[in-house]
């Protein structure tokens, strides 16, 4: 049976990315929608879109996200927009027995202090990060109404935890953006204007998980579409699976490898009066590695592209 697939915030980094990929496969009908026409926060626009276009399966890509100052100003806008449009979500998926759903969270809904390498069954098992506490709360909420629902047979709702992504389509703006993106628009600014020092927030000491977003996106369609049978087999009813590249590393180096694309030749400072936030999160990919899925690019090809998409397209970008 041919699938109409409806892949939720195409116009995001992760979206695209996963909304390209799928379109390359080709075997589905896939749809999206701009906000304009349809707000997920909306229950009745949301759910007729669903009906009207006999969607059957879900990938939900759509969420409120930001680095860790906008998460951590704006605590209120990113538990409330998140739980809406996934309560909204949830109730669809039940009401109208949709076959099948992809739902992505993030690694930030583990404990602050968790065990490294994190494995999925920590989730729960102590205190959240402060700076990103209301957005994982939201997405802990998504994982608990995946779980939930797969106690009925009828139901395959899927939990996908990606690492810290970056890649084209990203944010790029100083204030609001994931590290990868914020630094890339520093180096980019200070080279432009002959500054001799680039500044970066917190102490550079926290390690962080990256992974390119061409390989999330693959990633995120190879499970959507692994047999139903073959994915619970792997993870257990609770459905919960890590996604992320095995590429750690510390702040200051991630820094200095994207100066070095920029060649940027003067200083690097550390203002820690920012926040570091967790100070190490790396998934236990274990799981992802029995599915048999695997990354393609290396971190250093990944940043090389996305300075290379960020040059290109740097007047027409968000920022
Ligand atoms: O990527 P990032 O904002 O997110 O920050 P989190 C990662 C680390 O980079 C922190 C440092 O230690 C920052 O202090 N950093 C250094 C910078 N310079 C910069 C800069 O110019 N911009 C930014 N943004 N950071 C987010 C969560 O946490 O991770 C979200 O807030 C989400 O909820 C996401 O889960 C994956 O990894 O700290």
């Amino acid at each position: 049976m041919n699938n109409n697939i409806f892949v939720a915030g195409h116009n995001g980094m992760v979206g695209r990315a996963v909304h390209e990929k799928l379109n390359k496969n080709g075997q589905n009908s896939i749809f999206t929608i701009d906000r304009k026409s349809v707000d997920l926060a909306n229950p009745e626009q949301f759910e007729d879109f669903v009906l009207d276009n006999n969607i059957n399966e879900i990938i939900f890509c759509a969420a409120k996200v930001g680095g860790i100052k906008a998460n951590n100003d704006n605590k209120f806008e990113f538990l409330y927009q998140n739980s809406v449009m996934q309560n909204n979500l949830f109730n669809i998926v039940r009401k109208h027995k949709i076959k099948k759903l992809t739902f992505l969270g993030s690694s930030c809904i583990y404990p602050r202090d968790c065990k490294q390498p994190i494995k999925e069954e920590y989730m729960l098992s102590g205190r959240l990060e402060e700076t990103n506490d209301a957005y994982a709360l939201a997405k802990i909420s998504g994982v608990k109404f995946c779980e939930i629902l797969n106690q009925s047979n009828s139901f395959d709702c899927r939990a996908l935890m990606p690492t810290n992504i970056y890649g084209y389509h990203d944010n790029f703006s100083i204030d609001d953006s994931h590290v990868i993106p914020g630094l890339i628009r520093k180096f980019y600014e200070a080279k432009k204007n002959n500054n001799n020092n680039v500044e970066i927030w917190g102490t550079g000491k926290p390690y962080r998980e990256f992974m390119f977003s061409e390989d999330l996106g693959d990633a995120i369609s190879f499970i959507h579409s692994m047999k139903k049978s073959d994915f619970y087999k792997i993870t257990g009813p609770k459905s919960l699976i890590n996604v992320g590249s095995g590429d750690e590393m510390q702040i200051k180096d991630v820094a200095i490898m994207i100066a070095d694309i920029f060649d940027f030749r003067g200083s690097i400072t550390f203002n820690s009066s920012y926040p570091d936030g967790t100070p190490r999160k790396r998934l236990d990919l274990s799981l992802l590695d029995k599915t048999g899925w695997k990354k393609k690019h290396s971190i250093k090809e990944g940043l090389k592209n996305t300075v290379d998409w960020f040059r290109e397209n740097f007047n027409s970008i968000r920022k």
